[in-house]
């Protein structure tokens, strides 16, 4: 199989940041060792400075929705230009923590823009790029803000109510489902059955067998 461009997305606490250990792990049993890690936003440094401004905001001001939309597209634009294109042209993997299924389920879902703007913005950026494989960790909210409950200090989003997130992760399911590149997982189980499940899907789709 030639490199391809692997995302792991689901709301706050979902275990993305776990799954990604996992993946590379997975990859490396492979014996795919040429691979490079994003995240979203984020990535350059152009790309966390917007990450920072997303996150926390200016003091005093507030970010409006489409504002944020925008920063999320110049983050995304930047990262997909100087790394993620540049890595898959030189033959490498590319393991992704979020990416444009972010901007659907949290924008779209979440705050409530039109996805006509959304796609709009999406095709004029991205073209039509999209992921080789989106690994969608699915989780209730209820469960999964628990999970972060534990953390010093929220950001902005994350101090979004219960009903936001449940947009999100209704969005998040409508887009998963008919979508053949996108494989759904059930994150309420354990850490070492969420382990197991992906490990069955990535050897499955390494093997070229339908997933
Ligand atoms: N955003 C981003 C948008 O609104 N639009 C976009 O287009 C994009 C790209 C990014 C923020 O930006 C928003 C979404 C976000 O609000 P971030 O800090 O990158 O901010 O946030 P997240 O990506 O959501 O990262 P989190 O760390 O919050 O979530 P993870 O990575 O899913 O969770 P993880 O792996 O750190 O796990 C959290 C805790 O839960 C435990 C872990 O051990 C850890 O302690 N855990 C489990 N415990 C029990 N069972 C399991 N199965 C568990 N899985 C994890």
């Amino acid at each position: 199989m030639k490199n391809q461009f692997i995302v792991i997305e689901g709301i706050e606490g979902a275990g993305k940041t776990t799954a990604h250990e996992a993946v590379i792990a997975i990859l490396h049993e492979h014996g795919i060792n040429n691979l490079i890690v994003t995240r979203e936003p984020g990535g350059t440094p152009l790309s966390e400075k917007l990450r920072i401004l997303i996150k926390h905001g200016v003091d005093g001001e507030t970010v409006t929705d489409k504002a944020e939309l925008l920063m999320l597209y110049a983050a995304r634009v930047q990262l997909l230009e100087n790394v993620i294109k540049p890595a898959l042209s030189r033959g490498d993997w590319v393991i992704g923590d979020r990416h444009d299924l972010s901007s659907l389920a949290y924008q779209v879902g979440g705050r409530g823009l039109d996805i006509k703007l959304v796609n709009t913005l999406r095709n004029m950026v991205l073209g039509d790029f999209r992921p080789d494989l989106t690994l969608y960790l699915d989780v209730k909210p209820e469960i999964s803000l628990q999970r972060i409950l534990t953390r010093s200090k929220l950001d902005r989003i994350e101090q979004e109510s219960l009903c936001f997130f449940e947009r999100v992760r209704n969005y998040y399911l409508s887009l998963v489902s008919g979508d053949s590149k996108i494989v759904i997982i059930d994150a309420q189980q354990s850490l070492y059955e969420v382990e197991l499940s992906l490990r069955k899907i990535l050897y499955n789709w390494l093997a070229g067998k339908h997933l």
